[in-house]
């Protein structure tokens, strides 16, 4: 296995996308649940960047369909320098949340990285939600539900051209992404997701194909020079064993089914950067749901080939 073996954190201590406040405490509670010392006992190099800064939360209402877009493209060009940063000196960004207006700083970030070293990138989009709202379709104005669409192109300018992206020239296309777990989907968005033609296992597929065929075709079509990025959103775990995260929806991934999943990835050796978005501490039970998220971190970094081994 080729798994990158020095790994950065970098916290993005923020709400401002979501539609519950919370998520800015997510850094902290990860680092709580130890892991740092989780990684270092695998034989991972870990280093903390610490926190980013940005705007405050103001808690107001949607202008022209997007709530907070000043402050949402402040916070994704921070997170998009810091980032760049870890992937320029050779390292593995693991990006701490925040809520999951974040990935589009965090995935152009890496989209430039791939353009500059030549690599191909793919995305696993582990989450409920399939984030691929625009200010049209939107329900909400939240723009942690955007993330996907503003990618490939569809979002607001200040946003698309984050980390040096256009409209014509987007950060990503849809063709790089695979979305597992996914339950909830908006109206205009399934459309719009069915138009640019996602990738989507949706959990009635992980139903009745199971986890493991599910990841194989995710999985399919990575090579020695893939980059593969993993966006995982918490609400993506069934809320019994995840109840720490804004918008909880029934009916996702079991505890074994989650392992299996960061297993797999694992198994490929390509993992090259990861988000650990959406954590909320203040609705969460004794930080269990971050102590979950770490232990699935732990085998998304070969903790079970090792013990397997
Ligand atoms: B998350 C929602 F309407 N689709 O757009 C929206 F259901 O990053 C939820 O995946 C988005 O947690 C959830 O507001 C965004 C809603
Ligand atoms: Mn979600
Ligand atoms: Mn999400
Ligand atoms: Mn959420």
């Amino acid at each position: 296995m080729t798994l990158l073996r020095n790994v950065s954190l970098i916290g993005a201590p923020t709400d401002i996308g979501a539609g519950a406040r919370g998520a800015s405490m997510g850094p902290e509670a990860i680092r709580v649940a130890g892991l740092a010392e989780a990684l270092q006992a695998h034989g991972v190099d870990v280093e903390d960047r610490g926190d980013l800064s940005g705007p405050r939360n103001p808690w107001q209402p949607p202008v022209d369909g997007y709530r907070h877009l000043p402050e949402v493209v402040a916070w994704n060009r921070a997170v998009h320098d810091g980032v760049h940063g870890i992937l320029k000196d050779g390292r593995l960004p693991i990006l701490l949340g925040g809520d999951h207006c974040l990935g589009i700083g965090s995935i152009s970030a890496v989209a430039r990285h791939c353009r500059d070293t030549g690599k191909k990138l793919r995305i696993l989009w582990l989450d409920a939600h399939a984030d691929f709202n625009t200010s049209a379709l939107t329900p909400s104005g939240n723009i942690h539900g955007m993330p996907v669409a503003t990618l490939c192109g569809f979002g607001a300018p200040d946003l698309v051209q984050v980390g040096g992206f256009s409209a014509e020239r987007p950060a990503i296309s849809p063709k790089w992404v695979r979305q597992i777990g996914i339950r909830s989907v908006d109206q205009g968005e399934k459309r719009f997701v069915h138009e640019q033609e996602l990738e989507v296992f949706d959990m009635r597929y992980i139903d009745e194909m199971g986890m493991k065929h599910t990841m194989e075709l995710a999985l399919a079509t990575l090579d020695a020079n893939t980059h593969l990025h993993v966006s995982f959103d918490v609400d993506f775990l069934d809320p019994a064993i995840a109840p720490g995260v804004g918008t909880t929806v029934p009916g996702g991934p079991s505890y074994r089914e989650a392992q299996l999943c960061m297993e797999m990835i694992a198994d490929t050796g390509r993992l090259a950067s990861l988000d650990v978005m959406e954590l909320n501490p203040a609705l969460d039970e004794k930080n269990r749901t971050a102590l979950l998220a770490v232990d699935l971190i732990e085998s998304l970094f070969g903790k079970s080939t090792l013990m397997r081994k």
